[in-house]
């Protein structure tokens, strides 16, 4: 809620234009909300109270919102004092989870840009960040004990250009990891904004580069491992990981420095888009079903995933998983991110488990977000800036209900199978993200009542002015640059769906 005290009244504040400075008196009552806060801007200066301090850091950057785009530099070019208006503004989060995920797997991005996306992540209140460090076109994480998952895993001899036949393909090699160090940097980074890094190993799908890596995490029985590379092409690889006490045993040591590393309570295990086609045809995965007494191979990925949530439960974290986690029955502790209609999600969140809300018909930034020519590479459905702006987490079934709070909070996802570059990346996230931000923070009326044209008037007059003090390459709303396109490369589009909420 914004109460504006008539104008021209106004404070004068100098050094405030910096992220983190100026003549601002904040303190911690813990009698507001956790990342609540009140903000004050009168004659008497500029005041933030905090929930917590998180709650403080968020009015920061609504007091940096009210100094104008150049508060959004990486440092002050103001002379002049800069005039803030006086305010008296209450506010507090809708969703304790507001995410972002990155898929640094399919194209990596070198730790400079992660620590600025970072930065625009907590410029635009969102707080939890995603990495997708694994996948089977690249391993990004390095494991001490397991060093062929980066030096063989963490590259590729060359990648797939768009989805067209015949292929196209970019026959530079490509690649490139993080060490542990890096990533407690990007951690640290992060805590000091208050956003939360949270890790994802995908598997037991997902996992080709680890394979490549060492062959016996495969289905040796099968097929010759030994001949796998990191995967080059895009979608669905059949390979995946063999259900073997040894398998369990290896991925227990990746995660066990990944626990080492990453102090986030959840902890990603993907669960998404296995193939079961090698498990069929495997007799020591038929072996492990019949022993353990499975009905078939949905419930043998069911028993990995469970493995690992009792695993993580016994080492004080929780475990986060792919919609697909809830076929074949869902582990006890399990948390649902949901990304294939709302489906998944309400089925988790009427059997009592937390659920962050992230469906592809709705908010996957690598998505095409506009149906017109110039779209670089356009793939999947076309999600415009309107589209996400109308968003809504919480589908008609579980709102009104009990189950509603168990919609912990909502995530946008952006794969990077086509977005090679911090360029494209910036391209496929903005505009949208700011829209996702404002669903995810704000209580907004139903998608239909929702003032689409207020947010784009204050998208014009201020926000892609903030965007360019921070140097994002985001789409222009009248288009693509001419540099911003790539002409030549096939795109895979779909037909838009209908709006999915009305359906859930
Ligand atoms: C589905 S979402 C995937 C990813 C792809 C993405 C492309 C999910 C859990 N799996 O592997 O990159 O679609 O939009």
């Amino acid at each position: 809620m914004v109460n504006l005290i008539p104008a021209p009244r106004e404070l004068r504040l100098t050094g405030g234009s910096g992220p983190f400075g100026g003549e601002v008196r904040t303190r911690v009552d813990s009698s507001l909300a956790p990342e609540a806060y009140e903000l004050t801007v009168s004659h008497d200066g500029a005041h933030i109270v905090g929930g917590d301090e998180a709650g403080v850091f968020w009015g920061r950057q609504t007091l940096r919102q009210l100094l104008g785009p150049d508060a959004f530099r990486r440092a002050p070019i103001e002379r002049e004092p800069v005039a803030v208006p006086y305010v008296e503004i209450r506010d507090a989060p809708r969703f304790a989870w507001r995410g972002f995920m990155l898929d640094v797997a399919r194209h990596f991005l070198p730790k400079d840009d992660v620590l600025r996306y970072v930065d625009l992540l907590a410029a635009h209140k969102l707080n939890v960040f995603h990495l997708h460090l694994t996948d089977d076109q690249g391993w990004r994480i390095a494991i001490e004990r397991y060093p062929r998952l980066v030096e063989v895993g963490a590259w590729r001899p060359r990648t797939r250009l768009g989805w067209g036949e015949p292929p196209l393909w970019d026959e530079r090699p490509h690649g490139g990891f993080y060490t542990q160090d890096d990533l407690r940097e990007i951690i640290a980074y992060a805590a000091e904004r208050h956003v939360t890094v949270v890790p994802e190993i995908d598997l037991p799908g997902h996992s080709q580069a680890a394979i490549a890596a060492y062959p016996e995490l495969g289905n040796t029985d099968v097929i010759d491992t030994a001949a796998l590379e990191v995967w080059t092409e895009w979608g669905w690889s059949p390979h995946v990981l063999a259900p073997t006490d040894a398998v369990l045993r290896f991925y227990e040591g990746v995660l066990d420095e990944v626990l080492d590393v990453f102090p986030s309570r959840f902890i990603h295990i993907g669960g998404d888009e296995c193939l079961k086609d090698q498990w069929r045809r495997s007799a020591t995965a038929q072996a492990r079903i019949k022993g353990l007494g499975l009905h078939d191979e949905d419930e043998l990925q069911s028993w990995m995933i469970r493995h690992f949530d009792r695993w993580l439960t016994a080492r004080g974290r929780r475990l986060i998983g792919w919609d697909e986690i809830v076929e074949g029955g869902l582990a006890e502790g399990a948390a649902v991110a949901c990304w294939r209609w709302y489906t998944g999600g309400i089925a988790a969140a009427e059997a009592g488990h937390d659920v962050v809300m992230c469906p592809q018909q709705e908010v996957y930034l690598d998505h095409v977000q506009d149906p017109g020519a110039d779209e670089p590479v356009p793939f999947g459905w076309v999600h415009t800036l309107e589209d996400v702006y109308r968003f809504e987490p919480v589908p008609p079934r579980l709102a009104g209900t009990p189950h509603a709070a168990r919609v912990i909070g909502t995530q946008a996802n952006l794969w990077t199978e086509v977005a090679d570059s911090r360029a494209r990346v910036d391209y496929q996230a903005f505009p949208r993200l700011a829209a996702f931000a404002e669903v995810a923070w704000s209580r907004l009326p139903d998608p239909d009542e929702r003032d689409f044209g207020d947010f784009e008037r204050r998208m014009n007059a201020a926000h892609y002015a903030r965007l360019d003090a921070m140097g994002v390459a985001y789409r222009p709303p009248t288009g693509p640059h001419p540099w911003q396109r790539r002409p030549g490369i096939p795109g895979r589009m779909h037909h838009k769906p209908r709006r999915t909420w009305h359906m859930a």
